[in-house]
């Protein structure tokens, strides 16, 4: 069994726009109001995906839930066409997108039953994404059915799980067992601590995780005020190396020396305040990057093109992959329809290592169904949603069709129905 990191991205839905619904994402919060292309957001994951495909990477799909959600709707006692229309914003969201959110991986080498483990998020902090996650565990059952996978129901309220965003792995590579840190959030300034340790600490139990090789770490109050809503916002991992922004965690030195008393060989890679700001580091999304190890070995940042316009941090950039680290290229991807809803690269894939044999093939990506996916984009997805327009039913009608031909393109009629 050749186990490997496949990268599954959500495909950014017919509704996407911009309603601000997210308070403690700057982006979000700043774009409110503004009109969206969901066509040309969903051709940039699209393209990201094809990028990544062109590296030699592992490159799967998750399919964005219908919208609006009916049943959500329902369940407080309105139905769309009356509904205000805040809780109209939040029934349309395309936030699913950002499957970094959908769950919480832990692989099978990690494991003490040998199987890989899945928690859907449950994302109550923020309305709009609460009701994400029976369509996410819906999905998460399909592509990972086998025996090889244990996929696991939300934790429950009032305990708040953002799933992969907030969680790293360090291990020598992908397939040996690693280590598994899991950030949580105590206070933010203003803004919600979204991930609670009570429901990191129990996905931890949930996934059969060996105590020794789990650390649970606070994010820094500062960096969840100064935008970074999740953990993946100022931090990320690949095998043995961490990629981290100085003002990361609240208590940085224990952090460090616990992970290098488990792993002697992690590859910290730490960026100074004084070279990239926090605020430079969350506006440019920096470490939203993906990091990856390419098929020769050497590992790759896919950046958002924000990084390459932010002075500081593309001058950082140039230092970095100029020198003799493990980060050794650089790869940028424009994807600003989701960052302008606070969503880089790696807010758009979830990543799970696994044999890709082990998987439903719907949801595996080649380049001919990237082919398939773009033809069913640019015939049915809307031109542009303002701001003002969700209450027009035609609107609505034509998100619905849309969504609706995706599933049938990817013969995965039915897959919400239940
Ligand atoms: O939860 N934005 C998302 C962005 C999620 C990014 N994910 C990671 N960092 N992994 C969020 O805040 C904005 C949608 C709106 O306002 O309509 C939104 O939900």
């Amino acid at each position: 069994m050749a186990l490997v990191e496949i990268n599954f991205d959500g495909l950014i839905g017919p509704s996407h726009n911009y309603a601000g619904l997210s308070p403690g994402n700057l982006a979000a919060t700043n774009n409110r109001g503004r009109t969206s292309q969901p066509r040309a957001a969903a051709l940039e994951g699209i393209a990201k995906m094809r990028a990544n495909l062109a590296l030699g990477l592992t490159q799967g799909l998750f399919v964005p839930p219908p919208r609006p959600d009916h049943g959500w709707l329902e369940s407080l006692a309105t139905r769309y066409a009356e509904a205000s229309p805040h809780l109209q914003a939040q029934a349309l969201s395309a936030s699913a997108m950002w499957a970094a959110n959908a769950a919480t991986v832990s692989p099978a080498p990690d494991t003490v039953d040998g199987r890989c483990h899945l928690t859907v998020a449950n994302l109550m902090t923020m309305p709009h994404r609460s009701h994400e996650w029976y369509s996410t565990l819906a999905q998460l059952r399909m592509a990972f059915a086998g025996e090889g996978f244990a996929v696991h129901g939300p934790v429950p309220p009032p305990f708040g799980d953002e799933g992969a965003a907030n969680h790293m792995r360090l291990c020598p590579s992908h397939d040996h067992p690693g280590v598994e840190v899991f950030v949580y959030g105590v206070a933010g300034g203003p803004y919600p601590a979204r991930q609670h340790i009570e429901a990191s600490a129990a996905v931890a139990r949930a996934h059969r995780l060996d105590p020794a090789s789990v650390l649970l770490v606070q994010q820094s109050e500062a960096a969840i005020a100064a935008g970074a809503f999740h953990n993946d916002v100022v931090a990320v991992a690949n095998e043995r190396v961490l990629f981290a922004h100085e003002q990361a965690f609240e208590n940085r030195d224990r952090f460090f020396t616990d992970l290098r008393e488990r792993m002697p060989d992690v590859e910290i890679v730490e960026v100074p305040a004084a070279e990239v700001s926090l605020n430079d580091a969350i506006a440019s999304y920096l470490f939203n990057a993906q990091l990856v190890t390419l098929p020769d070995g050497a590992m790759a940042l896919i950046l958002p093109v924000e990084a390459r316009e932010t002075p500081a941090v593309w001058a950082y950039l140039q230092k970095l992959v100029a020198g003799n680290g493990p980060i050794r290229h650089l790869e940028v991807v424009d994807v600003r329809q989701s960052m302008a809803n606070g969503g880089g690269p790696a807010c758009l894939r979830l990543r799970v290592v696994t044999d890709p044999a082990m998987v439903d093939p719907r949801f595996l990506v080649d380049d001919a169904k990237l082919d398939a996916l773009t033809s069913v984009v640019e015939a049915h997805w809307p031109a542009e949603i303002a701001y003002d327009a969700i209450n027009d039913p035609a609107l609505i009608g034509s998100i619905e069709r849309a969504h609706a031909a995706l599933l049938e393109t990817l013969d995965l009629v039915g897959l919400f129905d239940s």
